[in-house]
């Protein structure tokens, strides 16, 4: 099978949504219902339930593994887990639900294609949710599933889940994404996960698995809108000499004869020849490690990008949408280690521009971003940045802010201001 196959057939989703609500439980009962675990583990969920007193099977403990995570009863770490089912494989990121962990969300989704979205349905559309769901958006996903949870508690009425999908349609619609599917599940019980079900007769849509094996893989907003992108990992000191660049192929594919851009120097220049430990590449392909070697001995170091048009942009200056986990507040004035694709740089923050009302989804003004606000910096920084809009293109578009003194990432950062907030940024 070609190694784009494999790729097509892949997809990456993450659950997301408030505590409690039954991301983790949803997650156990697909793998349970879709055969994917051993017996051996499944009896170590089982002999773990009932030391806990938590039941006979506390589904939630087959991503939670963490003693802390077990005794609390909440996912505090993204757990990744794989499953695959005749038509389609997956990398599944289960993400805690609870604000304190809103990084760790913001780690699992993104590098997620589609975001399940649980809801308890007895409770409604919480902050949380809408925060996550932000944060997916943010990061460029568009394909969301909803899980209508806890219908058990609900009896199945057909009311809270009306309800439910009035809510989702509407944030979706403020959002720039098309009205998801909403299942009506019951992730305790089983109901729409993997079999379907007689408990709500009004539903007449796929189940939970069903919806994720229906839905395009790929699914990330900015495809395809750039030209290949190579961040410089490593330079590679040949016994003649000769250097070659080796990392990972971003954007689109590169092929030997394509022109690049050594950046930010913007030296103009020729791939010669693309190769990998088992040989030459008549094409690299986006997400393949490679070594490359360009014509005229150009020079080239670690940090530095190789680029084909459509080039990317040469920045010292920039706005940025930023995601802030400081427990202290984000201020103007603060200086950070910026962390860009390879390239490590200081940063100053110029301005806080504005900060994001989760609720409105409005930009409003400010001064300061508290922990876990979204909001939109202008930021300085003492070597250039060769960038990409992060609705262009996720590695080039993305960046992190780092505390010098702890080593502590504080804050992901996009490039440019958020695609779908009504509000003008300046
Ligand atoms: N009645 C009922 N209870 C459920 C259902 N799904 C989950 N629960 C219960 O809800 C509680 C929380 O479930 P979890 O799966 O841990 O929730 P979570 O969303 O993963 O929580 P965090 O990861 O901490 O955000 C547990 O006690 C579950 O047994 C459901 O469909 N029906
Ligand atoms: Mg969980």
């Amino acid at each position: 099978m070609p190694a784009d196959a494999i790729v097509m057939d892949l997809l990456r989703f993450a659950t997301v949504g408030s505590v409690d609500d039954g991301k983790s439980t949803l997650i156990g009962r697909l793998l349970v219902d879709t055969r994917q675990l051993f017996d051996d583990q499944l009896e170590a969920v089982a002999h773990a339930s009932m030391s806990r007193g938590v039941g006979d099977l506390d589904l939630s403990f087959v991503t939670d593994g963490l003693r802390a995570e077990r005794e609390q009863g909440i996912t505090i770490d993204v757990a990744y887990r794989y499953a695959a089912t005749p038509t389609r494989k997956f990398i599944i990121a289960d993400c805690p639900g609870h604000v304190q962990y809103t990084r760790n969300m913001a780690t699992g989704a993104s590098t997620a294609d589609l975001a399940l979205v649980v809801v308890d349905a007895t409770a409604g559309l919480k902050e949380q949710t809408r925060r996550h769901l932000c944060i997916a958006a943010l990061l460029g996903v568009r394909r969301v599933v909803v899980a209508a949870n806890k219908m058990d508690l609900a009896e199945w009425a057909k009311d809270p889940y009306d309800a439910l999908v009035a809510q989702v349609d509407e944030l979706a619609g403020l959002l720039s994404i098309d009205p998801p599917l909403v299942v009506p599940v019951s992730a305790l019980h089983g109901d729409y996960v993997v079999e379907a079900s007689e408990a709500a007769p009004w539903y007449k849509g796929p189940t939970v698995l069903g919806a994720l094996e229906a839905a395009p893989a790929g699914g990330w907003a900015g495809e395809g809108l750039v030209g290949a992108r190579l961040p410089v990992q490593w330079v590679l000191r040949h016994p003649t000499g000769k250097r070659t660049y080796a990392g990972m192929v971003d954007g689109a594919a590169l092929y030997p004869g394509d022109t690049v851009h050594v950046l930010p120097a913007g030296i103009e220049t020729t791939v010669r020849r693309v190769a990998t430990a088992d040989g030459d590449l008549p094409v690299a392909p986006v997400g393949r490690c490679v070594d490359v070697d360009l014509a005229d001995d150009t020079p080239a170091g670690r940090g530095d990008l190789l680029a084909t048009a459509p080039l990317p942009q040469v920045v010292d200056e920039l706005t940025a949408t930023v995601c802030w986990f400081g427990e202290e507040p984000l201020t103007a004035g603060q200086r950070f280690r910026v962390k860009h694709t390879t390239r490590t740089t200081v940063g100053f923050v110029d301005h806080v521009l504005k900060r994001l009302d989760v609720n409105r989804l409005t930009l409003e003004d400010a001064d300061a971003l508290e922990a876990n606000d979204i909001g939109v910096i202008s930021l300085t920084t003492a070597d250039p940045l060769v960038v990409d809009a992060y609705t262009s293109n996720r590695i080039t578009g993305s960046f992190v802010l780092v505390d010098e003194r702890t080593n502590a990432t504080l804050a992901g950062a996009m490039v440019g201001a958020p695609s779908f907030a009504r509000a003008p940024v300046r």
